[in-house]
């Protein structure tokens, strides 16, 4: 059988290492990138240069995610999956409060370098039949204080892939959106800004979604059958569940 290959963004932590760990106990290669080099290197120690090729660069740097690119040992040329993982929220506060640069930044990681590397990979993706997995979020389809450009990020990530699904159509590519609810990652210590005692006490007594529940998903996802496309998949913990609307009396 010849050994797949996948591209997974924001490997160095959460989902994404997770997602690392299961596709390469599959026997997949994997191409692991992120800023931090050292996790990076701990996949590549854990695993052999073989399976893990490991790449450091922020993502919002188009000129290094090109050059990344350009420079893939020959094994990991040949991308049959990408895994658009890396992402961030970053604040809670409502819109009047909220911080511009945070904004920027969420818009910059969560949707411009995704669509940076799709576009980069697409030729290659539809040469080999291959498969893009978008992780998006609930939080693009059910608004939340303080969710406000986090959401709208998410959304337009759903939303993309939906599109893409219809542009890729006839050409065998699969296109999933998954949309996880509440998962215990790094997520809220850097939403929050490294505050581990509210990151503890909002995932606190909750059971939330686990980093390995993620992975478990994309590689369910990525090993069916060719003929199978799961456009979107929403996990939320039991533990949550969608509330209702609010209303102001002045
Ligand atoms: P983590 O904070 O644990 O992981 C985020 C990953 O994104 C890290 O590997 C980080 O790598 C990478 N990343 C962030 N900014 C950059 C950047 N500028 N350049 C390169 N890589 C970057 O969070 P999760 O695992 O939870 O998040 C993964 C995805 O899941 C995100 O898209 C998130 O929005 C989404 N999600 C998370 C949910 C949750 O509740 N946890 C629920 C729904 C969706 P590094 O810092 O090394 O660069
Ligand atoms: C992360 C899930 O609900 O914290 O995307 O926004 S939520």
């Amino acid at each position: 059988m010849t050994t797949k290959t996948a591209w997974i963004t924001g490997a160095t932590s959460g989902f994404g290492a997770a997602t690392v760990e299961r596709f390469v106990s599959e026997g997949w290669r994997v191409i692991a990138s992120g800023r931090r080099a050292d996790r990076l290197q701990k996949l590549v120690d854990a695993h052999g240069a073989d399976r893990v090729h490991a790449t450091a660069f922020d993502i919002r740097d188009e000129a290094a995610l090109r050059a990344a690119h350009a420079a893939l040992p020959s094994a990991f040329t040949g991308i049959d999956l990408l895994v658009n993982n890396a992402g961030l929220a970053l604040g809670t506060a409502p819109a009047q409060k909220a911080d511009l640069a945070q904004w920027k930044q969420m818009i910059d990681v969560n949707v411009t370098a995704l669509v940076t590397l799709t576009h980069l990979l697409l030729p290659q993706l539809i040469e080999r039949r291959g498969a893009i997995v978008n992780i998006s979020s609930i939080s693009g389809s059910y608004p939340y204080p303080g969710g406000n450009v986090y959401g709208g990020t998410k959304a337009f990530v759903t939303h993309f892939t939906q599109n893409l699904r219809t542009d890729l159509h006839g050409t065998g590519v699969r296109v999933t959106s998954i949309e996880p609810g509440m998962a215990e990652t790094e997520f809220t210590l850097v939403r929050t800004g490294g505050d581990q005692g509210a990151s503890d006490k909002l995932y606190a007594g909750t059971h939330p979604i686990t980093a390995t529940d993620i992975a478990n998903t994309i590689w369910w996802i990525a090993s069916l059958p060719p003929h199978l496309n799961i456009n979107r998949i929403e996990v939320m913990p039991v533990s949550q569940s969608a509330a209702g609307l609010q209303v102001h009396r002045g």
